[in-house]
């Protein structure tokens, strides 16, 4: 027997997801400032492989031909990154025409081509000149920021109505500032809140100043989600645990927008370390009703428990596969008695657990603890892809992932989560940050030699789910893949 597949509610964007340090390349080229990332990838042992992003997928130059294949999939959205040191070098002062055009071309040709650019401004890649001052950890960033929020808004509002301040400011934050595995590489729990709260602060700030520039253009931030569950129910302590990695890695970022406010369990659980100080008076009212909607980023779900005598051999940092735990510090302030259980299941290439479930189960939440629009703004999964003899990328385990995934997000949206959209992450292999390039996540495979993009098994099938506007069975997927494969 055969149902009728769910479709995607009407006007719902779909797309593929990427970021400008991850894909573009051309780091000496075009009056590009350094960036935070640049000097973390000098840094020895930081990065596996010692990989850079000064190729990349070399998207710097190949950019038209990357909107064509956007075309052919038939994306009806692109998120990607703006790179702040691209288009102002020093991160204050002068800005360079040249980066802002290398943007406006790629708007244009996005719009010429019917597909909507989402603009996210600040995917990681800080000016290396900010950090030498300070980076998130002064306020001086902060204003920064605002400047160059403003001016982006200036050049593109016209042509771009989907805004993003800043992608995943937890990971900023926690993992560049608390666990030491991203940039700028600092371990030290305190900072890490800090940042934190002003990345929150930049948001706000710049929110207000962008709307006054443009009042139409909507403005989002976007959280990677951690879902954690407690490992026993039933236990008060695992409850508690849990509800400490959910304040720290969800509510903290959203609860100050919408109750101007952060969540309450964290300054207890946090007072051996910080009297939180560092939030002035004022700060809160320059977040709350700051923003237009909610970017959910999701890979994995998370396990949770308390114990006392942390650190004992069946003890697993899950979440922390890719390599966050290689830092010094910790990703999660006040965890001393706190840890991440390895869920059951088959894992990904990062080490990764799959969960549409708490996908589901995150969107419902997101829509009651915040009511606004909400767009899964990344969402896919790293394999060990092989290109077989054919030239086909038969990357079923991806095409599961999103079937299961889109399925997900279907359902919460007939529950009433007011989800928008979907963006693919990612449209091709891309610098994994301190994975290098060793983890794929593409849909379109990337040949680091030859830097030619060739599409899986999966951007077979997404194009069947743009084409359909529903989710087509993953079986199906031979129906539907080219032979000889799409190259570019
Ligand atoms: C996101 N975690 O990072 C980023 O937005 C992308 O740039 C990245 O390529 C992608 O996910 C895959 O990693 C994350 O610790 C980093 O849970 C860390 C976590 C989640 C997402």
């Amino acid at each position: 027997m055969t149902t009728t597949p769910q479709k995607f509610p009407d006007g719902f964007l779909l797309g593929a997801a990427t970021a400008s340090y991850q894909i573009e390349g051309g780091v000496n080229e075009g009056g590009r400032g350094r960036s935070i990332w640049d000097t973390f990838c000098a840094t020895p042992d930081k990065v596996v492989g010692g990989d850079n992003g000064d190729v990349a997928c070399d998207h710097f130059h190949r950019w038209q031909e990357d909107v064509d294949m956007m075309e052919e999939m038939g994306l009806d959205a692109y998120r990607f990154s703006i790179a702040w040191p691209r288009v102002q070098p020093g991160g204050t002062g002068e800005f360079n025409a040249e980066g802002i055009d290398f943007y406006r071309g790629l708007i244009d040709r996005l719009k010429a081509k019917g597909i909507t650019p989402l603009i996210t401004l600040y995917h990681w890649d800080l000016p290396q000149e900010l950090e030498d001052e300070g980076g998130w950890l002064s306020r001086d960033t902060v204003d920064a920021f605002v400047t160059y929020a403003v001016r982006m808004v200036e050049e593109f509002g016209a042509d771009v109505l989907t805004w993003t301040t800043f992608n995943e400011p937890w990971v900023s934050s926690f993992v560049g500032y608390g666990a030491g595995a991203h940039a700028p590489g600092r371990a030290d729990a305190v900072e890490a809140l800090i940042a934190a709260h002003h990345l929150n602060l930049a948001h706000g700030r710049a929110y207000q100043a962008m709307k006054a520039v443009n009042p139409d253009i909507q403005i989002g931030l976007v959280n990677n989600c951690h879902t954690p569950r407690p490992w026993d129910p039933s236990n008060p302590k695992d409850r508690e645990a849990s509800a400490h990695i959910d304040a720290l890695a969800n509510t903290m970022f959203h609860e100050p927008f919408i109750e101007g406010t952060y969540p309450a369990i964290l300054k207890p659980n946090t007072a051996h370390l910080t009297d939180w100080s560092f939030v002035h008076e004022g700060d809160l009212d320059e977040m709350k009703g700051r923003v237009d909607w909610f970017g959910v980023n999701y890979y994995a779900s998370h396990l949770v428990r308390f114990n006392a005598h942390k650190g004992t051999p069946e003890s697993e940092v899950a979440t922390l596969a890719d390599g966050h735990k290689a830092g010094a510090g910790t990703a999660w302030p006040g965890d001393e008695q706190i840890e991440f259980m390895m869920p059951p299941g088959k894992l990904t290439a990062m080490g990764w657990n799959i969960d549409p479930s708490a996908l589901h189960a995150h969107l419902l939440k997101i829509h009651r603890e915040t009511g606004k629009p909400i767009y899964v703004t990344e969402n896919g999964s790293a394999w060990d892809d092989v290109v077989d003899a054919d030239g086909r990328v038969r990357d079923a385990d991806r095409v599961a992932y999103l079937e299961a995934h889109l399925k997900a997000v279907i359902n919460a949206a007939e529950e009433g989560a007011d989800v928008r959209g979907y963006l693919a992450w990612s449209l091709m292999d891309n610098f994994e940050w301190a994975q290098g390039y060793a983890k794929r996540f593409g849909i379109v495979r990337v040949d680091y030699d030859t830097l030619e993009r060739r599409w899986k098994d999966s951007a077979y099938f997404y194009r069947e789910v743009l084409r359909t506007r529903a989710v087509p069975s993953a079986d199906a997927v031979d129906e539907f893949a080219d032979t000889p494969p799409r190259t570019f």
